[in-house]
């Protein structure tokens, strides 16, 4: 029998040796001798994509502390879709449509879930865990601590024991994926804490292990060498860069030699600068959409948007513009209405070769390239291009500039969260 056994985890590890070399985890380079584990997660179905970016970078922390105390987990890249800001409903769409995973392999090792699927035999995620906040509140002080508890609305309605006894629930649109075991945990703390649940006693054992509700952990120091270690690691996929780069040579005479933003192909080498130029034009975040419910307030009129990109092009002495916005085409085509003749306008278009998060990223792209930016008050999708343009190396003042509400022009301009290494 131990014959038997021992047999068939030989053939199941050659079978995962062989695997390796198609995925994207470097086996050379991450050798600890510990058995693999597998940390996976999944965020709050309503956030956008540039704070699942966010998460990304605190689970990828935890993954590090992980492997610093000497277990050898992978973190495994939750596809992404059904998000509610994409016009075209998409699933399990992978990572590497989006970013560069051989970059990302140079912080943590990450694969792929389908990678994950195929090395796994299909064979159940040992344990879910719903992060959830504590019921009673944090107190009269914050103390970073987790406590296995009830599972609260909407924890339990998100996953259901059949009867074969397996949990199924939402595991980013693959039906045939289910869990052996599930459990609520109230938590509130960040990647650290949630690196000293993984190992707690109740879930060491656990070889494959998905934190849902991710989101609920913050970022152990926010703004650390850590921070932007995780967030230089996310470089775009050579694709989108590569479109992006073509457009900006072709409307806006701009590229990487002239422009002082080329980078070294292995983000470890990066080292401070502040001398980027970036492109002749100026580059524009305008969010509308939900956020002028969300943010009404801060945001300029339509017009007054006009006012602010003409002011600021003759202040700068550009006459391009590249807008990225998720604004319906009326409102784009009355902005262009109210702007002189002088000034043209560009976009990135190209519905047809790109989803939605590709153009996301190629419009952040553009935008971090520019001689100038202007963003929008308090959005994820503004905050990206910021850190894009600090790891590029612009002068502060290019960068954290943000578009004022028409009664305030000199409104207060946002954080600067600057780059540390
Ligand atoms: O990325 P995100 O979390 O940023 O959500 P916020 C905004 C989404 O809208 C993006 C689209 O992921 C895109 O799908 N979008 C916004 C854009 N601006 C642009 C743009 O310039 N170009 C392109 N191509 N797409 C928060 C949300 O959004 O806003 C919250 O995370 C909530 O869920 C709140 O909706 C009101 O931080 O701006």
């Amino acid at each position: 029998f131990l014959l038997l056994v021992l047999g068939s985890s030989v053939a199941l590890r050659s079978k995962v040796d062989q695997h390796h070399k198609v995925s994207h985890v470097d086996s050379n380079k991450y050798s600890i001798a510990a058995e693999k584990k597998f940390l996976l997660y999944d965020v709050n179905f309503g956030e956008g994509f540039n704070l699942r970016r966010d998460v990304y970078m605190r689970v990828a922390n935890t993954v590090r502390l992980l492997r610093e105390s000497g277990e050898n987990w992978i973190l495994v890249l939750p596809p992404w879709g059904r998000l509610h800001h994409w016009q075209r409903m998409q699933v399990a769409l992978s990572w590497r449509l989006f970013f560069d995973l051989e970059s990302l392999n140079r912080f943590i090792p990450v694969m792929e879930f389908e990678d994950f699927l195929d090395e796994s035999e299909n064979r159940p995620i040992d344990q879910v865990i719903y992060l959830q906040h504590y019921e009673e509140g944090w107190g009269t002080e914050y103390v970073r601590k987790f406590d296995e508890r009830r599972c609260l609305p909407p924890a339990d309605s998100h996953y259901r024991k059949e009867n074969d006894s397996k949990w199924r629930g939402w595991f980013y649109s693959y039906e045939d994926v289910q869990a052996s075991n599930f459990k609520c945990v109230s938590i509130q703390g960040d990647s650290g804490t949630l690196k000293d649940l993984l190992t707690h006693s109740n879930f060491s054992s656990m070889t494959s292990v998905m934190v849902d509700r991710a989101e609920t952990i913050l970022h152990e120091n926010f703004g650390d060498v850590n921070y932007w270690k995780a967030r230089r690691s996310m470089r775009y996929s050579k694709d989108l860069v590569e479109a992006a780069n073509v457009f900006r040579d072709k409307y806006l005479d701009s590229d990487d030699e002239n422009d002082d933003t080329e980078m070294v192909a292995d983000w470890r080498k990066e080292r401070a600068k502040r001398t980027a130029k970036g492109g002749p034009y100026l580059g524009i975040h305008w969010r509308r959409r939900d956020f002028l419910y969300a943010r009404h307030d801060q945001l300029p009129s339509i017009k007054g948007t006009a006012e602010i990109l003409e002011k600021l092009c003759e202040k700068l002495k550009l006459n391009r513009i590249y807008l990225a916005t998720d604004a319906p085409e009326e409102e784009v085509n009355e902005l262009k209405s109210y702007l002189g003749k002088e000034l043209q306008v560009f976009r990135f278009t190209d519905t047809q070769k790109y989803n939605d998060g590709q153009i996301a990223i190629i419009d952040q792209y553009l935008c971090a390239h520019s001689a100038h930016f202007i963003g929008s008050y308090e959005s994820t999708f503004t905050f990206r291009i910021q850190e894009d343009r600090e790891i590029l190396g612009f002068p502060i003042s290019s960068t954290f500039n943000r578009l004022c509400p028409d009664n305030i022009p000199d409104c207060e301009q946002p954080p600067k969260w600057k780059i540390v290494y």
